[in-house]
């Protein structure tokens, strides 16, 4: 699908998304959706939409057949003899939390454990070639209501680019996202970004990092939010200890699903560590597996889930996701709480497989 919107971070542009989805089917008909979130390249993990797709069909089915399944937080543990790979494992687990849930007749974030019936939503805006088209763009989301919004940031397109939002927009909630942009060896000029009243700053430093962010950390006041870094809620206990971040951007697919992402987002409510929930530029399933996580209590801050219309011209999912007064109101409907588009998703798909149990 064609973004309306081509998203540029310090490693380059995604204009289209490939992308597939899982759909599980049960004996009465059922049917529960999940979205894999990597891209076609592996720029941001590991991971890729081919290496997702090796791993489904060569390890992780071949896993769900030999064993049977009671509960879908069961499915981390069934494919932990796999290492990594964990949007592939999610794409999978997110299914079978909407399809869990669809038979108990309700919605996924009510199963979960969520209470907010509307969460607050931020923007997340790619590199722009020219100050005022970006300018412009903040204006237009702030409108919109968009309650925090997100720049990415790379070496020489910063402190500038900073100091002309800030005389524009000096009080709006505003964090930065630099996708491992910077090393330690930017110590001194990492430590200008604190002047900018900056909620957060998000993975500045190497994506499997997390000794180097806690000496950033004690170098600057500006919380560090971490990313690429977190996989696990292991990974998420040993940042907190070492000091390497003070926020967690939790995403379901980094992670290996919404069971590991509810697991470190109670670890942090107990910990008092804001958590809040990131994107990847997901279509409307993945989107929708988002706002669900989003409603537990520990998501104190807006995520980056925006409106199906920031990102497509038409979404795969009815209704589509809006985004009123920065707030999007979750579904009260079973499952993920939003029905498959089928035109559209006949639309885009090139290639079906299909597995029996
Ligand atoms: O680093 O948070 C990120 C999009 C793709 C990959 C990584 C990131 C992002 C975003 C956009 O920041 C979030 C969204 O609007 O989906
Ligand atoms: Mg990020």
């Amino acid at each position: 699908m064609t973004l309306n919107n081509p998203f540029a971070t310090s490693f380059g542009t995604v204009t289209d998304k490939d992308f597939f989805i899982i759909e599980v089917l049960n004996k009465e008909g059922l049917r529960g959706y999940g979205e894999s979130v990597a891209f076609s390249s592996p720029w941001y993990t590991e991971e890729t939409i081919e290496t997702n797709i090796h791993m489904i069909v060569d390890f992780l089915i071949p896993l769900l057949h030999k064993h049977q399944l009671t509960h879908p937080d069961d499915i981390t543990s069934l494919f932990s003899t796999i290492r990594g790979n964990n949007m592939a494992k999610s794409s999978i687990e997110s299914a079978l939390w909407d399809l869990y849930t669809k038979e108990k007749d309700l919605p996924l974030y009510k199963i979960i454990g969520g209470e907010k019936r509307h969460i607050d939503v931020g923007i997340s805006l790619g590199i722009e070639k020219n100050t005022n088209v970006l300018l412009q763009r903040i204006e237009d989301y702030l409108s919109q209501g968009y309650r925090r919004v997100k720049l990415k940031v790379k070496r020489d397109h910063d402190i500038s680019v900073l100091e002309d939002v800030r005389k524009h927009f000096p009080t709006i909630p505003l964090m930065v996202d630099a996708n491992s942009a910077y090393t330690l060896d930017d110590l001194e000029h990492l430590k200008q970004f604190d002047e900018f009243n900056l909620m957060m700053r998000e993975q500045p430093l190497a994506h499997d990092d997390i000794i180097d962010h806690a000496e950033l950390q004690a170098n600057i006041t500006t919380p560090i939010c971490l990313d690429e870094s977190i996989h696990s809620l292991a990974d998420v206990r040993q940042a907190i200890r070492l000091g390497s971040c003070e926020i967690i951007n939790i995403k379901p697919g980094r992670v290996g699903g919404i069971s590991e992402a509810k697991r470190i987002h109670d670890y942090c409510l107990d910990k008092r560590i804001h958590v809040w929930c990131g994107g990847m530029l997901e279509a409307g399933v993945g989107r929708a597996h988002n706002i669900a996580l989003a409603t537990l209590a520990g998501f104190t801050l807006p995520g980056d889930i925006a409106g199906s219309s920031h990102y497509w011209e038409n979404d795969i999912i009815y209704p589509e996701v809006v985004v009123k007064d920065g707030q999007i109101e979750v579904s009260d409907e079973p499952g993920i709480g939003h029905q498959i588009n089928e035109e559209q998703m006949e639309k885009f798909t090139v290639l079906k497989r299909e597995f029996y149990f």
